[in-house]
């Protein structure tokens, strides 16, 4: 076997955001773009001589390529063995099972995640690291440096494998073998849950439709809900992974998973609704006639955990990141276990999953998991549902409202300006970051702050100060508003606005989401100056 060296020249832009390095399809078509990260992402690695690499991704459009390129120089740095699934095609949370079941020392995930695909649309890769989390930001620091300084990488010369029947190759020393990647997962899922009596539920004349969005999770979905369990043939639909995910964007919410949620507010609705994302670590869950808001679900979920047997003894924390509302700190507080805020990244929850710390997580961008994997998960997420509905034997709607009136609710929505001039957003942020030190007293829109800071992590574990995270501004009585640019985004800078308003009285759980939040509205509007610094009258995407 012969090993080659490529002269290359170093790209400025590759700069790992929220969740890996995510460009535009274009972007990474250039030559040598993705090669000179991935041995980028090698060089930023120690002591993985001979060992395992997970390599998998979500399908989309370059999929193919990129892992062919990816086991090439995998195999010319030295790794031993390399466990790609089938078609090159593996979920988020099943990679970072292989990663852990495997005790491989990482994988490599190419996926773009809920962002489009096609050859218009967006690509991306992320490593993840031995305990089969993201990685930390230390190491991504590291790929970046070392991708502006790159001047070659190594590569195999030869043929392209065949990945789309299971068997084992060699390309000199290492060993490339094609695994079934959904096996794993559907076993590891089955452990968790009492598959019996949701099996049970599906058979009692309940029903549930999932979308998959013509992404990742369509064999998993049908092999676990169809197969396993028993739901009615069709119950999954989008089901065949697609590159460019059949034109849609495989984002699952109200507005991108719109044919599910307008089929669950029907007359004739199914009993439960669900989807997952590009990659399958989403998932948006919608009862008969009822939308369950992700930082809701996470509640119910860290409630309700000890009716699944994984969590029959109860769980040990809970953390979610910092713009995800604080439903979930109630149900800590009366669960008296810990609860963790962090910034919004999956890769914070590591070192919390790591320790004991906390059993589940869980943020506002539709992600939900527990110490199961090191990823967010949505078939998980699915499954705990399913496993509650079977257990309470009520409805969704009954359950979260049974929940508000014990915990009372958190009214919670998102306001997304995408695509915005980066200057005018940056600007935005700074002359909002200047107002806080006057903020404390002050009432804006009948509503007087609190607390308002520029959100810094000090993890517990590592003791790494993770700073500019996020403005918050914190209202009496439990409303708060949050300021961030996106770290997912491909195309100029994207503004999140998230409002959150509690509310105790019972009588007044059932308001419209948006005017329940009137007020916040406004206030975000007053202290951003958002019109003036983008232009836009309204935000581009409501969840
Ligand atoms: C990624 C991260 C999540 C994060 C989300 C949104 O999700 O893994 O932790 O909450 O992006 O990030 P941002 O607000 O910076 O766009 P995914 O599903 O895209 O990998």
């Amino acid at each position: 076997m012969t090993f080659k060296t490529i002269s290359t020249t170093a790209f400025t832009d590759q700069k790992p955001g929220t969740s890996g390095l995510r460009k535009k399809v274009t972007v990474f078509a250039q030559e040598h773009y993705a090669e000179n990260f991935i041995q980028s992402i090698f060089d930023s690695l120690e002591d993985f001589q001979g060992k395992t690499l997970v390599l998998g991704g979500d399908g989309r459009y370059l999929n193919r390529k990129v892992i062919q390129s990816t086991i090439k120089i995998a195999a010319a740095n030295g790794f031993g063995r390399i466990l790609v699934g089938l078609g090159g095609i593996t979920s988020t949370p099943a990679a970072s099972n292989l990663i852990r079941k495997n005790k491989a020392f990482g994988g490599i995930i190419l996926s773009a995640s809920h962002n489009a695909g096609g050859p218009q649309g967006d690509f991306g890769i992320k490593f993840n690291i031995s305990n089969g989390g993201p990685a930390p930001e230390k190491l991504t620091e590291a790929m970046f440096a070392n991708s502006k300084t790159i001047t070659s990488y190594k590569i195999a010369d030869c043929a392209d494998i065949d990945i789309d029947t299971l068997g084992s190759h060699q390309i000199g020393d290492t060993v490339v073998e094609i695994i079934d990647p959904v096996k794993d997962y559907a076993a590891l899922m089955e452990s968790l849950f009492d598959f019996q009596a949701i099996r049970t539920l599906l058979q009692s004349g309940f029903t549930m439709r999932f979308d998959a969005m013509h992404a990742v999770t369509g064999p998993y979905a049908t092999e676990i809900f169809e197969n396993r369990l028993g739901a009615k043939a069709g119950s999954v639909f989008n089901a065949v992974p697609l590159e460019d995910f059949g034109g849609h964007h495989p984002d699952p919410n109200i507005v991108y998973a719109h044919e599910l949620y307008e089929e669950l507010m029907s007359a004739n609705a199914p009993d439960f609704g669900a989807a997952s994302d590009g990659d399958g670590d989403r998932n948006l869950i919608i009862g008969k006639g009822m939308y369950i808001a992700p930082s809701d679900s996470l509640a119910v979920l860290a409630a309700n955990a000890h009716l699944a047997p994984a969590y029959s003894k109860g769980i040990a924390g809970i953390a979610r990141s910092m713009p995800t509302s604080c439903a979930a700190d109630r149900v800590a507080e009366k669960l008296k276990i810990g609860m963790h805020e962090t910034p919004t990244g999956w890769k914070f929850f590591g070192n919390l999953l790591d320790t004991g710390l906390v059993t589940i997580c869980g943020e506002e961008s539709a992600g939900t998991g527990s110490d199961h994997v090191r990823e967010k998960d949505g078939l998980w997420a699915v499954l705990l549902w399913l496993n509650i509905l079977a257990v309470r034997k009520q409805s969704v709607a009954e359950i979260m409202h049974e929940h508000w009136q014990t915990y009372g609710r958190n009214y919670y929505s998102r306001h997304d300006y995408e695509e915005v001039a980066s200057d005018g957003a940056n600007a935005l942020m700074d002359a909002l970051r200047a107002k806080l030190p006057d903020l404390k007293g002050k009432t804006v829109q009948g509503m007087v702050v609190e607390a308002a800071d520029d959100f810094a992590y000090h993890d517990p574990v590592d003791h790494s100060v993770s700073k500019h995270q996020g403005i918050r501004i914190l209202f009496a009585g439990g409303s708060r508003l949050v300021v961030r640019l996106s770290g997912t985004g491909t195309a100029g800078a994207t503004i999140r606005i998230y409002l959150e308003r509690y509310e105790a009285d019972s009588s007044k759980h059932d308001l419209e989401t948006q005017a329940a939040l009137t007020p916040l509205i406004a206030a975000a509007a007053e202290l951003t100056e958002i019109t003036h610094y983008t232009g836009r009258e309204k935000p581009s995407v409501i969840t």
